[in-house]
């Protein structure tokens, strides 16, 4: 079928067993020690949670699906004339675990098309916003309103089967993430002031749609970056505070805009999505201090004073990862394919032979090597997009993909409320005192 929707009922069957089996052979089994550091140490290596789409390895980086970013370039669909894997294929290969044909890309990019207007009364919030409100919180507002209409909602008010939770949830993630260009346009625009929005063109995919309401469509290289850009953003397993928060507050059965809604408020920590932001600040700070063709010796002096004054390194470090980041390597080829002279892609490099080592000697990051966000900044503001307040908003729409799958997979196969233990400092020194 060309429909994702009926793509997935032919799947959901097969899952529940595969997940009823899986159970049986391994339910009682240990996975993994807890030790008390791990309670107070934000969770970090507890096996906790079922995701899905994407498992990260420390080692190699995401793989969706089981596929690696470079298998993803190589096996989702383009667009006609494009290079890059469309978003929507991605989404597909999310939600079903299969590589679409291009005719399911085709269908769903329409689908997005057709469902991408927003309510009136969002837009009125949006144009209400004091154009000094930060575009995250901005969007925030805007996803969480968006359950005016959420089709799972109503179902749930109207006694709808537990069986039946996917279906609604499904039609409500394809509502999110479609409704996203138009929100994220909208903010651009007001924020920026850049004008009145153009309209969605169902013949042109997700993202040459999103570069358009951006002040973009005509620059095919931006729109091939955003191609790009909204893959491999998309998801990174369901740990990270974004992914994690949506999954959380959509076991309470809340809908996907309220999930979302709260997983974008994670998302907009500077530790987190908001890092992309952080980057190009910090670039901006050090070429106002130490000029744009900077010694390695002054870029250093610079790293260490960003560091002595008790800051992160912003894009660098990973609370998983201990390799460079493959999503910093895809956006670094990119630039070498589009901008290899640009000066602050060159700043990118050199910063990059230099922080690792700074990172190492100062001995306490377990990661020394960039993230994701050590480069996005940079292609963005190559094509012209310097707003750097405005990035996490396009990792935001990204992130939907991820989660929005996830949350159709987790209503299919009835995951519980999440509930997790937590002790007092009190209560665990009591538990350990006479062992
Ligand atoms: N610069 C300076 N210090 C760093 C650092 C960096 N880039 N990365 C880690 N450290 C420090 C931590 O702050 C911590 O210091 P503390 O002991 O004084 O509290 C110590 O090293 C150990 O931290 P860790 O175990 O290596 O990392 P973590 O799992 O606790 O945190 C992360 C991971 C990403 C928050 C951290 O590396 C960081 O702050 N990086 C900079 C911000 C950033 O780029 N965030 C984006 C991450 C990707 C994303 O989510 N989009």
């Amino acid at each position: 079928s060309v429909s994702l929707k009926e793509r997935l009922a032919e799947l959901i069957p097969a899952e529940i067993e595969n997940v009823k089996a899986t159970r049986a052979e391994h339910g009682k089994k240990a996975f993994g020690p807890v030790v008390v550091d791990q309670l107070y140490g934000g969770m970090r290596g507890l096996p906790a949670l079922i995701w899905d789409g994407s498992v990260l390895d420390a080692e190699e980086g995401i793989r969706f699906r089981g596929k690696t970013i470079p298998e993803c370039q190589a096996l989702l669909p383009k667009a006609p004339g494009g290079s890059e894997p469309l978003p929507e294929a991605l989404f597909w290969l999310l939600v079903t675990g299969e590589v679409p044909t291009q005719e399911q890309v085709t269908e769903l990019s329409k689908d997005w098309a057709a469902r991408s207007a927003i309510p009136e009364f969002v837009e009125e919030i949006l144009d209400r916003c004091p154009p000094t409100l930060h575009p995250m919180s901005q969007f925030s507002l805007a996803v969480t309103a968006l359950n005016h209409d959420s089709a799972f909602a109503k179902a749930y008010q109207a006694g709808v089967s537990k069986k039946e939770y996917w279906g609604p949830t499904f039609e409500d993630s394809m509502d999110l993430i479609a409704k996203l260009p138009n929100i994220a346009g909208r903010i651009y625009r007001n924020v920026f002031g850049q004008g009145k929005l153009p309209a969605i063109d169902p013949s042109k995919d997700y993202s040459h749609n999103l570069a358009t309401l951006l002040g973009f469509g005509e620059n095919h290289g931006f729109v091939e970056l955003l191609r790009l850009y909204l893959t491999i953003h998309s998801d990174h397993e369901g740990g990270n505070v974004s992914a994690h928060t949506g999954k959380l507050v959509g076991s309470a059965l809340s809908d996907p805009f309220l999930a979302y809604g709260a997983a974008l408020n994670g998302l907009a920590g500077p530790l987190h999505g908001l890092a992309n932001q952080e980057v190009l600040i910090w670039l901006r700070k050090m070429q106002a201090k130490i000029g744009e063709d900077a010694s390695d010796e002054a870029v250093k002096e610079y790293i260490w004073s960003t560091l002595k004054a008790g800051q992160v390194v912003p894009g660098y470090g990973h609370a998983v990862l201990r390799k460079t980041d493959p999503r910093y390597t895809a956006q670094r080829e990119f630039a070498l394919k589009h901008l290899p002279e640009d000066k602050l892609f060159k700043l990118v490099g050199q910063i990059y032979n230099l922080v690792p080592d700074i990172l190492l000697e100062a001995g306490k990051a377990k990661n020394p090597w960039p993230n994701v966000d050590a480069h996005s900044g940079v292609l963005l503001t190559y094509y012209g997009l310097d707003q750097m307040q405005f990035y996490t908003v396009l990792f935001g729409v990204s992130r939907a993909f991820g989660v929005a799958a996830q949350l159709i997979w987790d209503r299919a196969l009835g995951a519980p409320l999440e509930r997790p233990k937590s002790y007092s400092t009190a209560a665990i020194q009591k538990i350990f005192k006479d062992k």
